[in-house]
């Protein structure tokens, strides 16, 4: 009989990869949807008619009761959140409400309706915020910067908590920032590769950022959300570093996205203190042996070949060519 899975986030960056690569596994795929009064499906055009579609809120207990127990499933991956750091000094309560309090109602309903279902939360370098050692490995305490990284650092132990007060299969998966070009707009690499097609596309002049030399280790988020099914694959759960173990500036992500399109970004970018943050994570390096030994996880996509990718994605999107 196929697998059934449930997926939180059916309609975000992760939860589009993640639907495909269960659907190409054979699984039965449902996925949690919040409702809103307009379309929030459109990186789910080319796989809708297979998808099954459950109403539901992570701030709502009684929807995800339902939802475990219409799916059935034999897994659970908890990719809804209110993803944006930025946006988590201005919501800080909503934040930690679906980020933090969302995960304990989602493994309630799992505990409560159908506790053999494997579990996987998605947890986030953001943890490790003020870094306290370079790489960041799943030994590295955690010391968040924002609202954001607090309320996964919540979620991260209750995940902990739930597999070693009730023995539930349920694993953390530390990811680093991942990107693609259906990454959300106002997340910087989306912001820039969108930035540059605006300029080539003669619709604007500029891009405004904030901290340049901010640091990161960015992948490709369909090669994440392979990691995030190889944890629930498992015979017994855990908690994974997922990084390419390379780091780069927002800079230098500039350099590289406007090079693509012949641009010098030092012409273009202007810095804007609105788009600076109350306090910065200033660098993110992961170390991810621990998922190439047990996983046998690695990336395959390189920092250039995922800038110029989303750039070449936007490009086309405005129409324009290189
Ligand atoms: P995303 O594109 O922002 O998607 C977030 C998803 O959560 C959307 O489907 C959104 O639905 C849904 N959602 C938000 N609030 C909800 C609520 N109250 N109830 C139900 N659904 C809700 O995020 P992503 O980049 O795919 O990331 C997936 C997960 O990984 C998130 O938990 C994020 O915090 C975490 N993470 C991401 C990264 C990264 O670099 N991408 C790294 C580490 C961890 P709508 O479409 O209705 O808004
Ligand atoms: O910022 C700097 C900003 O918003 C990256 C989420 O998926 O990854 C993501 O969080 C860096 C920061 O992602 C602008 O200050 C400069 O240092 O793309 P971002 P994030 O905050 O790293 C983690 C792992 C998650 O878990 C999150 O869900 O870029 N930056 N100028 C800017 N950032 C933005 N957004 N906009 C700017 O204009």
């Amino acid at each position: 009989m196929n697998k059934r899975a449930l997926i939180t986030g059916l309609t975000g960056q992760d939860g589009s990869y993640l639907a495909e690569l269960l659907l190409d596994r054979g699984y039965e795929v449902f996925g949690l949807m919040r409702r809103s009064s307009s379309e929030t499906t459109e990186r789910l055009d080319d796989i809708a008619d297979r998808l099954t579609i459950i109403g539901g809120d992570l701030l709502d207990q009684t929807s995800l009761m339902d939802a475990i127990e219409q799916a059935n499933p034999d897994e659970v991956y908890n990719l809804a959140a209110q993803s944006f750091v930025a946006e988590s000094w201005k919501e800080p309560v909503y934040t930690g409400d679906v980020d933090a309090l969302g995960v304990t109602r989602l493994l309630e309903a799992i505990k409560r309706v159908h506790p053999a279902a494997r579990f996987y939360q998605a947890s986030s370098s953001e943890m490790f915020g003020k870094v306290h050692e370079t790489p960041q490995r799943e030994t590295t305490p955690f010391h968040p910067r924002s609202p954001y990284g607090a309320a996964k650092v919540y979620g991260y132990y209750i995940t902990m908590n739930y597999r070693e007060s009730y023995g539930m299969h349920a694993s953390n998966g530390i990811l680093f920032n991942h990107e693609s070009p259906r990454r959300g707009i106002e997340f910087v690499t989306r912001k820039i590769t969108d930035g540059v097609a605006r300029i080539k596309a003669e619709l604007a002049t500029e891009l405004a950022l904030g901290n340049l030399d901010a640091q990161r280790d960015w992948g490709f988020a369909g090669d994440y959300v392979q990691a995030m099914w190889l944890m629930l694959q498992q015979e017994e759960p855990g908690d994974y570093v997922v990084a390419t173990g390379e780091t780069h500036s927002v800079r230098e992500f500039c350099e590289v996205a406007f090079a693509r399109a012949g641009l010098d970004y030092e012409k273009h970018v202007v810095i804007d203190p609105r788009f600076v943050r109350p306090a910065e994570v200033e660098l993110l390096l992961g170390d991810p042996s621990k998922a190439k030994a047990e996983l046998g996880w690695e990336p395959k996509m390189g920092f250039r070949e995922l800038v110029e990718s989303m750039v070449d994605a936007d490009l086309a999107r405005y129409g324009v060519a290189r």
